[in-house]
């Protein structure tokens, strides 16, 4: 068992922290945030140091540095009853399975391109995201760590494929989510249905950031769905929701406005999930893909590879009837791809 409260580390401004905040809020699992790790000495440092960390007991039982929110959350699931974040139908986990990785892997996309693009953006980023280092710091030290903080971003921008080709899909790409989402929210109140999936977490960190943080895509949000705005506002504290089993959607017959997010899933994502697998199994480098008929190059990463890996797990472990269930919802949608039937 995970003792409580748990203790992490992370910032506002981490996408990834604020999903797991509002998990652990959802849940009634106590924490303990830690601004900065820096300044408790005996704390084991994850590598590579990622936002958010837990500090968690290994099998030896000595104190562990562990990240990465989407086995963190099935953890907790195991480890906490009640209030569980994962739908007890197993079509129903695996289409939000799929939306949460949509959210962590490509939603954060839109996010770091539009924060490390804009002038106005990049300045507010790098000047507020410098404070979060910890230790109070005076005007010209501050100057000096948001010059660092965006000089090491904005660079970055290539690893997550956003580029002068690609930044119009990116944005446009964004914009049909926005809408997708706030045509569901016109009639549910979580993507999950009545009550809120890993997916809706996923989605809500890093919709923390494009539409209430970064100046750019939060005026877009704003203008066309402030359903989405007022909903990642309400997800950050679900402490007082009672949730009950019927409130799950029906994998059976999911609405039309979840069909079409996960439309965009099949259009934004696919494409790059299965061109990155290709390149990290032929040892490339790069990804090449095309993504609504625009070259997409990137650098290729393991860990999404490991993401199709373990959805595709899933997607084999489901038995028939499931499988047939989540395969005619998917039908269409482009996520099919992702997906090819077993020889035999
Ligand atoms: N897949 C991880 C991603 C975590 C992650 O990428 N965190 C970012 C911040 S939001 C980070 O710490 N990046 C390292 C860096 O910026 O140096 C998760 O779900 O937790």
């Amino acid at each position: 068992m995970t003792p409580t409260p748990l203790r992490l580390n992370g910032v506002a401004g981490s996408p990834y922290t604020r999903k797991m905040l509002a998990l652990l809020r959802y849940r009634h699992i106590a924490y303990r945030l830690v601004h900065s790790a820096a300044g408790i000495p005996g704390l084991p440092v994850s590598r590579p140091h990622l936002l958010p960390t837990f500090y968690l007991p290994g099998a030896d039982g000595a104190i562990a540095a562990v990240t990465d929110s989407t086995p963190l959350i099935r953890r907790f699931e195991r480890d906490f009853n009640g209030r569980a974040a994962i739908p007890a139908d197993p079509a129903l986990a695996f289409i939000d399975a799929l939306l949460e990785d949509f959210g962590d892997e490509w939603l954060t996309k839109a996010m770091f391109h539009y924060r490390w693009t804009y002038a106005a953006d990049v300045r507010k980023a790098e000047r507020i995201l410098a404070c979060w280092r910890g230790e109070p710091q005076d005007d010209p030290t501050l100057a000096a760590t948001a010059a660092q903080v965006s000089s090491r971003q904005v660079p970055r921008l290539r690893y997550v494929g956003s580029n002068p080709t690609t930044g119009p899909v990116i944005e446009a790409g964004y914009r049909r989510v926005l809408d997708a989402m706030e045509d569901h929210l016109r009639t549910h109140r979580f993507l999950m249905g009545g009550r809120p999936g890993a997916s809706d977490f996923a989605v809500y960190g890093q919709l923390t950031q494009l539409t209430q943080f970064d100046p750019t895509p939060m005026a877009l949000a704003t203008e066309i769905a402030p359903r989405v705005c007022a909903w990642v506002l309400m997800v950050e504290d679900l402490s007082g929701l009672d949730p009950t089993e019927g409130d799950w959607l029906d994998a059976s017959h999911l609405p039309d406005s979840l069909l079409r997010l996960l439309q965009e899933v099949g259009r934004l994502y696919a494409p790059l999930l299965l061109a990155n697998a290709r390149a990290i199994e032929a040892g490339a480098a790069e990804v090449q893909a095309s993504v609504d008929g625009q070259p997409w190059v990137q650098q290729a990463f393991a860990y999404q590879a490991k993401c199709l890996a373990w959805l595709a797990r899933d997607h084999q472990a489901l038995d028939a009837g499931a499988r047939a269930t989540v395969d005619a919802a998917l039908a269409g949608t482009g996520c099919e791809a992702l997906f090819p039937a077993a020889p035999g």
